[in-house]
């Protein structure tokens, strides 16, 4: 593999000497929504309110004001090109990548001494002058926010009876307690929420860690979901495989969990059983945070993390997105797309070519499924296939399928494909009263009467494929095969 990336500051000498991918700046900048205004115009892209920047270069910070050698790098995993370089892949073909690594996983590993990194710095929450808030440079990305927020914190627990791992991403609020951050963990949805749920029952806290400033493909492996990882499954070994080499964890200091051994920051903590805490208790605003739908969600009361101990590595990386970005899009999207390459390509082999979660779905709301239709048979299998995409996740609302000669990564194309092979009475299918997500806000009983309560949306596929009999109709004009370099010496380099 040309770029083995095994951790943040790897990926960022892969793309630090090419300017469409890196930029940086030494002059001081303020974690309090200075860096998320700056960014939005930089790069940022997914649903962000315009104008932002679509596929903009990842930003280093490098004088953060209040926290003396600390450095925030921002939109890192911001663009499918950018994740293409650290992944040593084609952009169009890492949920391929992903979903063969999902089938070959490669289990983490454990590191002591030297090569636990992330422990080069220790401060711990027994020390007299300890508060999270001047260690951590969290960044606060909106003035509607109610405190800042870690965004990028990978969490990693064990269930407490059979020890069975997983890692997943949340988000924590830093409020207004020097060792006592917030959780967002919903039993339900997400398995550390259903281990901290467990604990909490048997009224003994739930040990956990919290790794910050990380390689992409730990980042990339956080956001897999059942029923491709089961609870149980521990997604590091998806990341151990798509990097080729397992990742490594060093034990915490403090509790019975363990962290990223190369990771920028850790937090070591324990949920604290029966404590809950209101995300907007500073503001009172009913606001939580800017999501990835393009909008603020509501504040919830959670569960609370008392932090043990913050270890990080000498000249610490702080990590973090914007919630709406293309960051997010591709941290949850790539994914999908994996999940619904390996389920269909279990029923249907041959059928899918390839599928592209859209950014203006956040990552989650929209895939676009490119179908080849090879006999006649095969007619009505892309609405099948649509149908076990949206069986591959409960978050996926609308399905557009389109034949293999449209590009699904570019947007005009599938529109034209919408305006000239689809006819919206006899190839729009709804699948009314389905649960999906609660951030989508026409998803509500103010907005449907088919929406009993928040979550449950009409969920459509678009069929915009051509009817495998009629294709004499639908062929698009050819042109000769030219080679530019003829006339156009560099043009792979414009
Ligand atoms: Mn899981």
């Amino acid at each position: 593999m040309e770029n083995r990336v095994t951790s943040l500051r790897e990926a960022l000498d892969v793309i630090r000497d090419n300017p469409k991918q890196y930029v940086e700046t030494d002059v001081e900048a303020d974690p309090y929504l200075e860096i998320t205004g700056a960014y939005r115009k930089i790069g940022a892209g997914g649903t962000v309110k315009r104008p932002t920047r679509l596929n903009g270069p990842a930003m280093m910070f490098n004088n953060i004001k209040g926290y003396p050698g600390a450095r925030i790098a921002i939109g890192v995993l911001g663009s499918r090109a950018r994740m293409g370089l650290f992944l040593d892949t084609p952009p169009d073909q890492l949920a391929f990548k992903l979903k063969d690594s999902i089938n070959n996983p490669i289990p983490p590993v454990y590191v002591e001494g030297e090569k636990a990194l992330c422990q080069q710095v220790v401060h711990r929450a027994d020390d007299p002058d300890f508060d999270i808030r001047k260690i951590l440079p969290v960044v606060q990305t909106s003035d509607e926010d109610p405190a800042p927020c870690i965004t990028l914190g990978v969490c990693r627990a064990q269930d407490p009876e059979t020890g069975e791992s997983d890692i997943t991403m949340h988000r924590m609020f830093v409020m207004d307690m020097k060792d006592e951050i917030s959780i967002l963990a919903i039993p339900t949805l997400r398995h550390i929420g259903k281990m901290i749920d467990k604990a909490e029952k048997m009224n003994i806290p739930l040990p956990i860690s919290v790794s910050i400033g990380l390689d992409p493909a730990i980042y990339m492996s956080t956001s897999f979901v059942p029923p491709t990882t089961p609870y149980g499954f521990d997604e590091l070994s998806i990341s151990g495989a798509l990097r080729g080499e397992a990742v490594e964890l060093a034990k915490c200091l403090t509790v019975d969990a363990a962290g990223i051994a190369n990771s920028e920051y850790v937090i070591e903590g324990e949920v604290i059983p029966g404590a809950r805490v209101r995300e907007d208790k500073l503001t009172d605003s009913g606001n939580g945070l800017a999501e990835f739908a393009g909008y603020t969600g509501g504040a919830n009361s959670v569960y609370v993390i008392k932090v043990k101990a913050i270890t990080h590595r000498i000249d610490p990386i702080y990590q973090t997105c914007i919630g709406p970005s293309e960051e997010h899009v591709i941290m949850a999207g790539i994914p999908l797309e994996a999940c619904i390459l390996n389920e269909t390509g279990k029923s249907l082999p041959g059928i899918v070519k390839n599928v592209y979660s859209h950014s203006s779905g956040g990552g989650k709301f929209m895939a676009i499924m490119q179908i080849k239709k090879s006999t006649p048979k095969h007619e009505g299998m892309q609405r099948q296939a649509a149908l076990i995409a949206l069986t591959t996740s409960i978050e996926l609302k609308h399905v557009i399928l389109v034949d293999d000669d449209v590009d699904i990564f570019d947007s005009s194309d599938v529109l034209w494909a919408l305006n000239t092979r689809y006819q919206g009475d006899i190839d729009t299918v709804f699948i009314p009263s389905i649960r999906a997500h609660v951030a989508d806000p026409s998803a509500w009983p103010y907005f449907s009467p088919f929406s009993p309560v928040g979550g449950v949306a009409c969920k459509a596929f678009f069929d915009c494929t051509v009817p495998f009999e009629q294709w004499k109709h639908f062929v698009r004009p050819g042109f000769d095969d030219v080679d530019v370099r003829k006339f156009l010496p560099d043009y792979d380099l414009l």
